[in-house]
């Protein structure tokens, strides 16, 4: 059984919303899936005709000649910065905001596209004064700022290519980072503030670069944030607001290749050396566009608000690019979900008028236990009235969640997009429509137009519906990885496996579509699949039936080597109430072992529970999974843990509740 075969529960896109939606019905969707599929090409080529401004256009729409180094819009030019910024210029967006950015203390900043696209230009000229210039690999470490889009951005309008690395990232992480790109610059701020406390950025880079191994780093440019105190080193280290002093408001584009490297943003693997995952120019802001008025069917009146951090792919597409291309207003966070208290993203939504929302699971979970601790801080306790519509991302949301959300932030009337893509994809990849996809809680439903996604094999073979298997695209699209940084070899061993034909990509997750409605749900990363006495289940399964119980907040499961079972289910849970111990946590564990053979079946009853007081999460909130594995065999960790938020629960989670 799988998630979405027990979960009957079906939502109606709202009918107000369906009206004037960009997809409005399931009707106009199936009418593109089909105009894609009779002309692949004419399909794409028309959108990028569209939705972008070519400064020379391209000839030809698809090369498959190298596959699967596939490349888009040959021969076209153009500039993403020139799209993101001087297009609103001329479309009457100039005095319009671009970005409402709320510090961590609360003070409030409105940058209107002008002077986006002022600040752009003075940095872009900075950065050519210290000679960085077009192909150059630039380092971002910065906090959430309008200073660190606009670094982005500037490097993007000379061609440099960025990699943004989140300020969460220990000194070793960013130095491998560093070499890896071969970085001639790293921009960074001498502080990050997040929920009061101060973290010093520049103090991490100077350790990170420090002695000959990273020599090829010429500049630190480091923007002021705080004022604290930090040591400059000389002809090396400069102020922004030294380098930017004098330099011109305008800045000539440099126009380059569709293919030309727009970034690349490190991610984990599941093991070893992070990957450096390369974007393109045009094809990665094609669908940045696209996916903005598609998904979250963006209008120019919208008041839209993701809260990912701009060091992840989210606030890459969804916060730098996405929305300043299509000329949206957006709300930056700088500071934490909890701070001064957990009710704070209620309070902006409600203070800015947020329209649209784009947030994790993990933090929706997290609002979800501080608010039932915490009246005060519900969010029916805000006049949330002006959402129209809600996204998730980053992991499955389980049913529980999605409906708590849909009930309590979105006053059921807000579609929720539950939207799957990768660091790997760009964008968006499955996903409701607002206005057309009928929504089950708990499944990402079906692939945009454009996109053709499957659930296959380990041969490559189709799978009937309601036969989970692994997720595939079998078709390049614009916005796709296009190799990974420096290792060729490895894009290719990882997203297009011979074992699959070579050509088809890869996405690293399993996925199962519902019988009737042949929705998509993501059953987790291929390697979290259990096979438990031959069964086949996604260890979120599991987790989904865990959090339904009333006493639990979190829940991951991994899988355990078992002699007779072949793998067993260990379950790691947080509780809404206080860690237990003894005869409670026997007790509790008891009862959530029969809870779980309730809501699914006995196979998937977990063989051992542990309670901890929060799981192993990397700063960006996502379950070290890993980590859990390594508890659950009982072994020693040896693994990196250098982006673990909470080394402390992993001493608790070593504790076995024998029932
Ligand atoms: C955008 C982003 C990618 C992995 C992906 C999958 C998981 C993301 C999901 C989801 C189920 C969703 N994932 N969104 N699983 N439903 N809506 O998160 O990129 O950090 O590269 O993570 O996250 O496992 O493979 P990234």
């Amino acid at each position: 059984m799988t998630i979405h075969e027990s979960e009957m529960r079906v939502f109606l896109p709202p009918v107000a919303l369906a009206e004037r939606a960009t997809v409005s019905s399931m009707e106009a969707y199936t009418a593109m899936c089909t105009a894609a599929d009779e002309d692949y090409e004419g399909f794409w080529a028309k959108l990028a005709n569209e939705n972008l401004h070519w400064h020379k256009p391209f000839t030809k729409t698809l090369n498959e000649s190298d596959a699967p180094f596939y490349r888009w819009f040959d021969d076209g030019r153009l500039n993403v910065s020139y799209n993101c910024l001087d297009r609103n210029l001329q479309h009457g967006n100039a005095d319009k905001t671009a970005v409402i950015f709320e510090a961590d203390d609360g003070e409030i900043t409105n940058i209107t596209y002008s002077d986006m696209h002022e600040r752009v230009c003075q940095f872009a000229n900075g950065l050519k004064s210290l000679g960085i210039k077009k192909g150059d690999r630039v380092v971002i470490y910065m906090p959430m700022s309008v200073e660190g889009i606009v670094a982005m951005q500037a490097c993007a309008r000379i061609g440099a290519t960025h990699s943004v690395v989140f300020g969460g990232f220990s000194a070793k992480s960013l130095q491998e980072r560093i070499i890896d790109a071969g970085a001639v610059a790293v921009i960074t701020a001498d502080e990050q503030v997040r929920g009061g406390k101060r973290l010093p950025l520049k103090t991490i880079v100077d350790e990170a670069i420090n002695g000959d191994v990273c020599d090829f780093v010429r500049n630190v440019i480091v923007y002021r944030r705080t004022g604290g105190d930090v040591e400059m080193i000389a002809d090396r280290d400069l102020w922004l607001h030294e380098v930017i002093a004098d330099q011109p408001a305008d800045c000539e584009p440099e126009w380059v290749d569709a293919e030309h490297p727009l970034f690349i943003l490190y991610t984990s693997g599941s093991t070893g050396k992070p990957k450096g995952v390369q974007h393109s120019s045009a094809g990665y802001l094609l669908w940045a566009m696209l996916t903005m008025k598609w998904t979250f069917d963006i209008k120019p009146t919208d008041i839209f608000w993701c809260t990912a951090d701009i060091g992840w792919v989210t606030g890459h597409t969804y916060i730098a690019y996405g929305p300043l291309a299509v000329g949206a207003t957006q709300i930056v966070f700088e500071g934490v979900p909890t701070y001064p208290n957990a009710g704070r993203f209620w309070d902006m939504i409600a203070k800015h008028k947020a329209t649209i929302f784009y947030t994790a699971p993990t933090a929706i979970r997290s609002l979800i236990k501080a608010a039932d601790a915490d009246a005060e801080v519900h969010p029916k306790k805000y006049d949330l009235s002006s959402l129209r519509l809600l996204g998730s991302v980053g992991e499955p949301i389980n049913p529980e969640a999605w409906m708590w959300y849909y009930r309590n932030v979105g006053n059921e009337h807000c579609p929720i997009v539950d939207t799957f893509w990768q660091t790997e994809t760009g964008g968006h990849m499955i996903t409701p429509l607002p206005g057309a996809t009928p929504m089950v809680p708990g499944s990402c439903t079906m692939p945009l137009p454009g996109i053709m996604a499957a659930v296959v094999d380990e041969t490559g073979n189709d799978l009937p519906n309601g036969q989970g298997g692994i997720l595939v695209v079998k078709r390049p699209w614009p916005s796709m990885i296009r190799t990974i940084w420096g290792d060729p070899e490895r894009f290719k061993k990882s997203y297009f496996p011979e074992e699959l034909g070579g050509k088809i990509y890869l996405a690293g997750d399993g996925a199962v579509r519902n019988d009737k409605t042949g929705y998509f749900t993501i059953t987790g990363r291929i390697d979290d699949v259990l096979n438990v006495s031959g069964h086949r289940m996604g260890t979120m399964e599991i987790e989904s039936a865990l959090v339904a119980n009333p006493l639990v907040a979190e829940a991951a499961v991994v899988g355990k080597p078992d002699e007779t079972t072949g793998e067993s289910i260990c379950a790691f849970v947080v509780l809404k109430r206080a860690r237990p111990s003894g005869e409670e946590a026997r007790q509790i564990a008891k009862e959530l072992r029969d809870w779980v053979a309730r809501e699914i079946g006995p196979i998937a009853k977990p063989k051992e529970i542990r309670f901890g007081d929060n799981l192993p999460k990397t700063r960006s909130g996502k379950i070290m999974r890993r980590l859990l594995r390594v508890l659950a065999k009982g072994e020693q960790i040896t693994q990196d843990i250098s982006t673990l938020e909470n080394p402390a629960i992993l001493q608790q989670l070593k504790t076995v509740v024998t029932t």
